[in-house]
């Protein structure tokens, strides 16, 4: 379902399965050194979602390749796999044009863990380099989406619920576009996940060389 020009919404895209492989990956991953963390935000705030990332650690406002503002452990390395689900959700959301050659590979992770009164204000994600388009994995409860535009931080916006084993891309004229998750809905997820609260990946292009 396009929801805005790039920005395309796969309800239900990852199976049972792949979510049990994918929270497990996230489980590991989230362990230390380099694992998840609070994020403190230069104004003095912080971040209700905790988060732990791949191939570049992210830190307000910046990619480094170290957990600069965690342990300052070097980042877990992006695995193949991974970026290759990138690569395969962006053909499942936009199809496979002729014209598309095979573009920059998935190299960083975002893994940011929700629980039940996480919430993330809206923002854009500018930091990266490149323009290829986010792919947004949702694990566990669902959560209010709030998909803006790209002049401010308010309307017009539009809210959509992401469940468990939604995909979303966000490209084109919506790469920069602000977004939001207002609220997390507890309890809500699939009880054979065995997961409490929300987990999102994302995969990006960093373009940093
Ligand atoms: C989330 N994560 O649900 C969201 C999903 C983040 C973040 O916002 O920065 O980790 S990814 C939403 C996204 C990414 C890039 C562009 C746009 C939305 N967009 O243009 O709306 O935890
Ligand atoms: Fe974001």
């Amino acid at each position: 379902t396009a929801i805005a020009p790039g920005a395309v919404h796969v309800p239900d895209w990852l199976g049972a399965r792949r979510q049990g492989e994918l929270l497990a990956a996230c489980r590991a991953w989230a362990r230390p050194p380099a694992g998840l963390r609070t994020v403190r935000t230069p104004g003095g705030g912080v971040m209700t979602a905790r988060q732990v990332c791949l191939g570049l650690h992210w830190y307000p406002y910046g990619y480094a390749p170290t957990a600069v503002d965690g342990d300052g452990a070097p980042v877990k390395p992006m695995p193949p796999w991974l970026a290759e689900l990138g690569r395969e959700a962006v053909t499942a959301a936009y199809g496979d044009p002729p014209e598309s050659g095979p573009g920059a590979a998935y190299d960083i992770a975002l893994i940011n863990f929700y629980a039940g009164d996480s919430r993330m204000g809206m923002h854009r994600d500018a930091e990266e380099r490149s323009t290829a388009p986010v792919v947004s994995l949702s694990l566990g409860d669902t959560c209010v989406f709030r998909f803006g535009n790209t002049a401010s931080r308010g309307r017009p916006y539009r809210d959509v619920e992401l469940r468990s084993g939604d995909l979303f891309v966000f490209g084109e004229e919506s790469r920069l576009a602000y977004h939001g998750v207002p609220k997390v809905l507890p309890g809500t997820g699939p009880r054979e996940l065995g997961l409490t609260g929300r987990l999102n990946i994302t995969l990006r292009v960093g373009g940093l060389g």
